[in-house]
């Protein structure tokens, strides 16, 4: 049979000319995506926007190696048109798997389906979609952004248990349309709507970033004389919002009590100092479960639609404790 000749000739070529390689180059690419047995994986990251996500990228690139996976990394630079080209070119590429962190919840459903339609799975992680059709996406790995939310708002309930008074709240918001700042906001307005006393003065994006929490908090502090409480979507934008407060002259953590989410080094350290005074932990180290979820849907294994990371909260006391000992 000509055909199975020529098929074994060509079996034949391919190994000599892997062999030939072998001694010379990495032979990193010798796999390359659809072809030999390494497992190619297309990762879309949000960005650089914040410490969580410096993080989140060194879990992602470490456990990709660990595991034996190809990554080929996209950063889109908080913008959702440059998710959508990554997907598309990981979709010519024929990537064996597609993770991405989505930068917004809306606006994924045309993209996805063409994943779908060239039967190339979809794992979502860190941030959710509001896509109806849960078929679109394999599993979703990530935090619960209301749960953390709920837990800002506790320790403030907490805290103020005893006053009578107002208690004037100002909020730095994570990136507008994003999952952790929708839930974020959700879950903390949720907690506090128990009592009328406590008040949501002011609330704007802050984007993330530090750069952008300085400036609105600065913001913030020009036009309310009376903030008692900042409630930060993230750890950056309140480090931005300190140097803010001190800019003008007042005591973060005493004047203005402050709680942030994510419990990255430079949160914890701020902590620690008495800048901040609560931390709800977001755990960016997603990158070992992620290879292992990716594993198994190109195996074709039943994973969990959702996979929930375990989190807990820290005080200062707490902070000072565990400074030493946290990996990022
Ligand atoms: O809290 C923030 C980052 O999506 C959970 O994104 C993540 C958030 C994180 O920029 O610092």
């Amino acid at each position: 049979m000509p055909r199975r000749i020529s098929a074994i000739a060509l079996a034949g070529v391919i190994a000599m000319t892997l062999s030939a390689c072998g001694g010379g180059s990495t032979g990193a690419d010798a796999g390359g995506s659809g072809g030999g047995d390494k497992l190619v994986m297309g990762f879309s990251q949000v960005g650089a926007e914040s410490g969580w996500r410096t993080a989140n990228t060194k879990s992602v690139q470490d456990s990709a190696k660990t595991a034996g996976i190809e990554l080929k990394f996209s950063d889109a630079q908080q913008k959702q048109e440059n998710q959508i080209k990554a997907i598309r070119s990981f979709i010519q590429q024929k990537v064996d798997v597609i993770a991405f962190s989505p930068v917004v919840e809306s606006g994924w459903d045309t993209v996805l389906k063409e994943a779908q339609n060239a039967k190339i799975p979809v794992v979502l992680t860190d941030r959710a979609v509001d896509s109806k059709d849960t078929s679109l996406y394999k599993t979703f790995l990530g935090s619960d952004f209301i749960e953390e939310g709920k837990k800002a708002g506790q320790w403030l309930v907490d805290q103020y248990k005893d006053e009578t008074g107002d208690v004037n709240i100002v909020e730095l918001q994570g990136t507008t349309g994003s999952a952790p700042a929708n839930d974020r906001k959700a879950g903390f307005g949720e907690v506090i709507a128990a009592d009328p006393k406590f008040k949501i003065i002011a609330s704007q994006t802050g984007d993330f970033t530090r750069a952008k929490g300085k400036e609105v908090m600065e913001a913030f502090l020009k036009s309310n004389s009376d903030i008692d409480v900042l409630f930060a979507h993230n750890d950056d934008m309140g480090l931005g919002a300190i140097e803010a407060i001190e800019g003008a002259g007042k005591v973060p953590g005493k004047d203005i009590k402050i709680i942030t989410i994510d419990a990255v080094k430079d949160g914890m350290q701020a902590l620690a100092d008495g800048k901040i005074n609560y931390i709800v932990e977001c755990s960016p180290l997603l990158g070992p479960q992620l290879m292992d979820l990716a594993k198994k849907v190109v195996a074709g294994e039943a994973v969990p639609q959702r996979v929930v990371t375990e989190e807990t909260t820290f005080t200062q006391e707490k902070a000072k404790e565990v400074l030493s000992s946290r990996q990022y």
